[in-house]
């Protein structure tokens, strides 16, 4: 069981709790304990195998641990049974939707009998939700928005989620017998920003049973969905659904293409195929003879001209190998055919981070960490960006607690060397679009990052007119998660985005696409169209802690689906060139 299965249990039990009224304390405990669970680089079930003390982890009790190895031992929790005897566990669905909350949770059930999110839209049509004390007309409406939300997202997991959730799966199945390679294919592999399902492709020659057996008896496993000799279906804990399929090493190129996808890439190619008198599908490439029809030859029918690998694949069809994060039929195919598909933007590329907090605001190192943590990544510059004083909650950084870090930032530059530190804030674009710092902090500061925090239920005019305002601030360099989306939970503000990217070229500033997975703000729609308008894109982790520095990945993942190039992202620059860019408008 993987720590998010974990998680995700105590998640449960939690918010039942919760919603039965239990003692405030006693769910805090297990929310900081759920915290320190999902934030752990190590596996739990692998301490608790080791016998290791799980209570000498921050925020995890004697209770909760109990919880844990039962939970890891027996596959499920006696206290989550008791719980679940008394209230329905679909109630968890309720609570988590915005504008519901446990104690409206709880209120719903008893009065009304609704268990689910399908029998509240009943009690919402049927309007006895707005009669109930409590709730009214205003609470219904957001209500009604958040089911919307909850439907467009429910059942897809993160990518970073997903990710994790296989971890101990994958190790699990490349010991299946008579595999000689595991790839995972689906939306996955093309790192989209949430997955569905996971798909699986095993290479193996003859009888696929005893791998899909294997697969199928992992203990991770909540329930098998089917098994046969080419394919195999589970469910993990978290609700997270695998597929693995097994092919033969002479289809395994084609088989990769296929359920990679996309479905629409898919389609695009097959079409093209026909044009050419041949056939692709997940066996292979084939030449179908003049005058036969392809139906009656049989899946492998025709002269078989390809299939082994993904480049044979693309080579038959007359083009070029597409990388998976292009394969969203948005032109690659042509692309490909044409030799003018882009250079993707690498990691590697990668020469700095400009988004990052510290203890100064909500971060949970200091400054000296954070800048060691970013030259092991072999960075060489960093913009340190607490925030302003109007996000009060985190300890913004006033003018004059600004003045005090950057001493410290002068110490730190003393000591960690090899590296620049610029001062930076990143500061909140205020309701009015004024800026929440003064400009004689603004022109001391090296980087000026600007974002959205507050008013985000403003209308799609007042909220462009107030981001409009605030870019076009002379010291402004950088727009950070324009439009403060958070992936499965909060959708974006009403922005004009297409203004906002036009206003950005004029303005020289750059946007940011904020590589963590909670966020990826801007979208691959999103940067591409900052690519066509020439506005500079940055990929910041915004990381709070040295592990988060690491999710540049998924930035840069999300970069390359949207088809940026080295050029087009602002920090692949040596320190000298994003210097250089710095001093644009004052030059
Ligand atoms: P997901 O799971 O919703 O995140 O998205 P995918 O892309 O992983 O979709 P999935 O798991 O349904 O199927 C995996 C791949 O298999 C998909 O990307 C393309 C291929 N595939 C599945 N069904 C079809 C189909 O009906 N036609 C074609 N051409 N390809 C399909
Ligand atoms: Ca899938
Ligand atoms: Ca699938
Ligand atoms: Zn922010």
């Amino acid at each position: 069981m993987e720590n998010l299965d974990i998680a995700r249990v105590l998640e449960t039990l939690a918010d039942l709790l919760e919603i039965q009224g239990a003692n405030p304390f006693r769910i805090r405990a297990y929310r900081n304990a759920i915290n320190t669970i999902e934030s752990l680089s190590r596996p739990i079930a692998a301490m608790a195998e080791a016998g290791e003390d799980l209570t000498e982890l921050p925020a995890i009790g004697d209770n909760v641990a109990a919880h844990i190895v039962e939970l890891l031992e027996t596959g499920h929790i006696n206290r989550l049974d008791e719980v679940t005897a008394e209230i329905p566990i679909t109630l968890v669905e309720l609570v988590r939707l915005d504008g519901v909350g446990p104690k409206k949770a709880k209120k719903l059930f008893d009065e009304l009998d609704v268990k689910t999110v399908e029998e509240l839209e009943v009690q919402l049509d049927a309007g006895t939700v707005e009669e109930l004390a409590g709730f009214g007309k205003k609470s219904v409406e957001k209500i009604r928005r958040s089911i919307e939300d909850y439907r467009k997202h429910t059942g897809r997991f993160q990518i970073h989620e997903a990710e994790q959730l296989i971890e101990g799966l994958l190790r699990w199945v490349e010991k299946a017998p008579g595999v000689e390679e595991i790839e995972i294919a689906g939306s996955l592999r093309r790192r989209k920003e949430t997955i569905g399902d996971v798909d699986l492709l095993a290479r193996c020659e003859g009888d696929g049973t005893p791998a899909v057996d294997h697969f199928v008896a992992f203990e991770g496993a909540a329930r098998v969905l089917g098994a046969g000799p080419t394919k195999g279906s589970i469910v993990l804990h978290s609700g997270l659904q695998v597929d693995l399929r097994v092919i033969p090493t002479r289809s395994f190129g084609s088989a990769l293409v296929y359920f990679t996808g996309s479905k629409e890439h898919n389609v695009v190619l097959r079409t093209g195929a026909v044009r050419q008198g041949l056939r692709v599908n997940e066996w292979g490439v084939f030449r179908i003879p003049e005058g036969e029809d392809p139906e009656a030859l049989g899946k492998e029918g025709g002269e078989r001209l390809a299939g082994a690998t993904e480049q044979e694949v693309y080579s038959a069809l007359g083009m070029a190998w597409v990388p998976p994060v292009l394969r969203e039929n948005r032109g690659e195919v042509e692309a490909a055919r044409e030799d003018r598909l882009p250079t993707l933007v690498e990691l590697d590329d990668i020469r700095g981070d400009l988004q990052m907090h510290s203890t100064w605001s909500d971060g949970k190192a200091s400054i000296e960490e954070m800048a060691r943590a970013c030259t092991k990544l072999g960075y060489e510059y960093l913009a340190l960006t607490d925030h302003s004083q109007a996000m009060a909650m985190v300890q913004g950084l006033t003018p004059e607690r600004a003045r005090k870090q950057w001493e410290e930032i002068a110490e730190v530059r003393e000591r960690v060397k090899g590296i620049e530190i610029f001062r930076s804030v990143e500061i909140d674009i205020l309701k009015d679009g004024s800026l929440d710092m003064p400009d004689e902090i603004l022109e001391e500061l090296d980087v000026v990052v600007i974002s959205v925090h507050s008013f985000m239920d403003q209308d799609r005019g007042t909220m462009t007119e107030r981001v409009l305002r605030a870019m076009a601030h002379p010291s402004v360099d950088i727009l950070a998660h324009p439009t403060g989306r958070l992936i499965n939970r909060r959708e974006s503000f009403e922005l004009d985005v297409e203004a906002v990217l036009v206003a950005a070229a004029e303005l020289k500033v750059a946007v940011e696409l904020n590589a963590n997975p909670n966020r990826l703000d801007f979208s691959d729609v999103h940067v591409h169209r900052a690519k066509e308008l020439g506005v500079p894109v940055v990929i910041s982790t915004d990381a709070h802690s040295p592990a988060g520095l690491e999710n540049m990945r998924f930035g840069v993942d999300q970069a390359r689906r949207g088809w940026l190039e080295a050029p087009d992202v602002l920090n692949t620059k040596s320190l000298k060139d994003f210097r250089a860019w710095l001093g644009r408008r004052r030059g």
